[in-house]
């Protein structure tokens, strides 16, 4: 049976892919490309959240805020780990992200204004991300299917703790329901773009169904968020901002108005607004994270030599 008869056999039967199987160019490449996006979505996915850190209201909070954090730093290495087994190096993969080559999420380039927005990344990203990340725990790819499983459990407790601030916000006193409310307001639309654009729009989303790296499409899987996160929203009392949102009866879906796509475009060609300062802010940190880079690769080869020695 030739090498591209087995792959699809595989792919048919709902086996995992391993890294030392025969597989496409392309679905090599577009592992690549999907997996290093997320990889480096979780990395500048924690300036945002870090940047409260040291404001965090109570000990708790802080507590809570530094270990979601550090869970997202864990993230992003395990999915480099990943993506290396498909044969590109971590070092490549973080040059294309700081040379600006590199997507990485539409969210990340939002500002976090008020103690609200991280209740917001909490319930409603993370709670966004959840839904994609359980779609991808069934990836046709192995590596990346079980880093989802890991990950999925950690980001449970991440949407729940972001749950916990926004609901106590929004039993709060007039000015945290006011802060909270236009926390939803500014992070409601570009939450649901994390999706990715609409099917109609999204050049990948075929051909990675076709090798069920994704078994749903952008679409459904906003949709999916859609009816979940809007009962949620009612139950906290809050007001989706969204004038022309209805319940459909016949379909027993949440139907929202048009979401502008211009923005999105925009945002992921480099102009939201603070894709330059995340940039920045990543250089910055890999600037000063060399000498550690350089004191652990002379630790390792010091290492080597002395294990050469002694045999
Ligand atoms: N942002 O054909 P399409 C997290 C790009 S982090 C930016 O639909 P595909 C967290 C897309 O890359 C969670 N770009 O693509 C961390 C493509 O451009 P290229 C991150 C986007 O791959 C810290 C073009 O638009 N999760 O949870 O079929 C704190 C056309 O798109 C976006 C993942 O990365 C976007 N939102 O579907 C808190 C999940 N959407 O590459 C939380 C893994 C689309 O042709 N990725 N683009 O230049 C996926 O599931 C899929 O790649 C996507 C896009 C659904 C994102």
């Amino acid at each position: 049976m030739k090498e591209q008869d087995k792959f699809q056999e595989k792919i048919e039967q709902d086996e995992k892919i391993e890294p030392k199987d025969w597989m496409p160019d392309r679905y090599r490449n577009q592992l690549i490309r999907m997996m290093s996006q997320h990889a480096h979505s979780e990395i500048v996915g924690m300036l945002p959240e870090g940047n409260w850190i040291t404001r965090a209201p109570s000990l708790r909070r802080k507590m809570g805020l530094l270990a979601k954090v550090q869970d997202e730093a864990g993230h992003g290495m395990y999915i480099y780990s990943n993506t290396e087994t498909l044969g590109i190096s971590r070092q490549e993969m973080i040059d294309q992200l700081l040379k600006g080559e590199a997507k990485y999420s539409n969210i990340f380039n939002y500002p976090t204004l008020s103690w609200a927005d991280i209740g917001m990344i909490g319930w409603l990203v993370d709670g966004a991300a959840m839904v994609n990340q359980t779609m991808l725990v069934k990836t046709s790819y192995g590596p990346y299917s079980r880093a989802m499983i890991r990950i999925c459990k950690e980001e449970n407790f991440h949407r729940k703790q972001g749950h916990e601030i926004v609901a106590t916000l929004a039993n709060g006193i007039p000015e945290q329901q006011e802060m909270v409310q236009d926390a939803l307001n500014r992070w409601w639309w570009p939450t649901l773009m994390m999706f990715g654009p609409p099917d109609s729009n999204s050049p990948h989303t075929n051909e990675l169904m076709q090798w069920k790296v994704k078994r749903k499409s952008n679409d459904e899987l906003r949709q999916d968020f859609i009816d979940r996160v809007i009962p949620e929203a009612h139950q906290m009392g809050l007001k989706i901002p969204d004038p022309d949102l209805i319940f459909n009866e016949e379909t027993g879906h949440w139907e929202i108005g048009e979401i502008d796509w211009d923005e999105f475009w925009q945002v992921i060609k480099g102009n939201g607004p603070m894709n330059h300062e995340r940039l920045e802010t990543r250089r910055k940190a890999h600037e000063s994270g060399r000498w550690v880079r350089e004191a652990a690769e002379a630790y390792a080869h010091k290492q080597k030599l002395q294990q050469q020695k002694a045999s």
